[in-house]
């Protein structure tokens, strides 16, 4: 009975066989006792990650690599938000997404991969067990968060996708609609939206596929439905509401990198002591907080992924 659910079949169809085959017989131990606990998501959690508004996401498991940080409040995370296409004010993006309807929901895998396939979200999504990550969040305009993200690891994602051997870096592509996102009739940003990443940052245990926040499915202002984080770097690598992910074999260059290159880097990684040309980086504002705090390197993060960059001059590639 499980294992013959229809909602398995479109799995299938992005799925190369060996890895299909290896989650199948991964269910039927499961369904056979042999493995404790869920796997996957809950049909009821597909359905509430594509319908729109508030929802309680279900079966959502604790992370040990979360902070143990106080979180911001709700308010901070889903009120004081930077996302271009609803408005170049923190208020903005709350006050014009709201009317967003982020579903249906596709995602196309392109480039140097093994199958090339446009994806439902749901398709996309159902294979994975929900995290709570409670991660430090720093912009590089000097405020911060920390935010309790829902989400699964993008590593999982790409090693299902089989990227091919040539593959060096990751392109994520915001969805370019100007109907739906009126922030894309300024010419603010070169649109869509884009960033990138190295592999071996993509692969990093740390960095999340997001699709909820406090427990709940993501809202709009967020990056409904489906956004990047990756706690070490700049906010604005975590790109939101993707519609496109493209493995290359050329370093990509994000939105703000061709706005401003000197500004904002490719690599982003929060550095106190690589200032922006324009005010230093080595103080932060948390939400909530009068007094600065000192920024930490790698955003404290550094045990986890100073080794992806040893050797290299952090100056040059800021
Ligand atoms: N598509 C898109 N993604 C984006 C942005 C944007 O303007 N458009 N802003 C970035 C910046 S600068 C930051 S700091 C974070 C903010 O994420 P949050 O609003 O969920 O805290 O989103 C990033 N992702
Ligand atoms: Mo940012």
């Amino acid at each position: 009975m499980l294992i013959k659910k229809p909602v398995d079949i479109p799995y299938s169809e992005v799925t190369p066989k060996a890895l299909y085959i290896r989650r199948r017989e991964f269910i039927q131990a499961a369904a056979a006792g042999a493995i404790g606990g869920a796997v996957g998501l809950s049909p009821l959690a597909v359905e509430r990650l594509t319908a729109q508004g508030r929802a309680k996401l279900p079966n959502v498991r604790k992370s040990p690599l979360s902070t143990s940080e106080t979180a911001n409040s709700y308010e901070d995370a889903t009120g004081y938000n930077n996302f271009y296409e609803f408005g170049t004010d923190k208020e903005d993006p709350k006050a014009n997404a709201q009317r967003f309807n982020p579903k249906p929901w596709t995602i196309k895998v392109e480039g140097l991969v093994k199958n090339p396939a446009t994806i439902d979200l749901d398709t996309l999504i159902k294979p994975y067990a929900l995290e709570e990550r409670i991660y430090r969040m720093r912009c590089v305009e000097g405020w911060s968060m920390v935010i309790p993200w829902v989400g699964f690891p993008l590593a999982d994602l790409i090693k299902r996708l089989e990227p091919q051997e040539s593959a060096k870096f990751v392109e994520f592509t915001t969805l370019l609609d100007p109907s739906r996102m009126p922030g894309q009739r300024y010419p603010v940003l070169q649109w869509p939206y884009l960033e990138g990443l190295r592999m071996d940052e993509a692969m990093n245990p740390l960095t999340l596929m997001v699709v909820g926040l406090y427990g709940e499915t993501l809202p709009n202002q967020n990056g409904a439905p489906i956004r990047l984080v990756i706690p070490w770097k700049y906010g604005f690598k975590g790109i939101k509401s993707i519609v496109r992910m493209r493995f290359t074999d050329k370093q990509p260059r994000g939105s703000w990198e061709v706005a401003q290159a000197r500004e904002y880097g490719f690599y982003a990684n929060v550095n106190p002591n690589v200032d922006h040309p324009r005010w230093s980086q080595a103080t932060e504002r948390r939400l909530g907080e009068f007094r600065r705090r000192k920024t930490e390197m790698f955003n404290g993060y550094g045990a986890q992924v100073a080794s992806l960059y040893a050797g290299m001059d952090l100056r040059k590639f800021y």
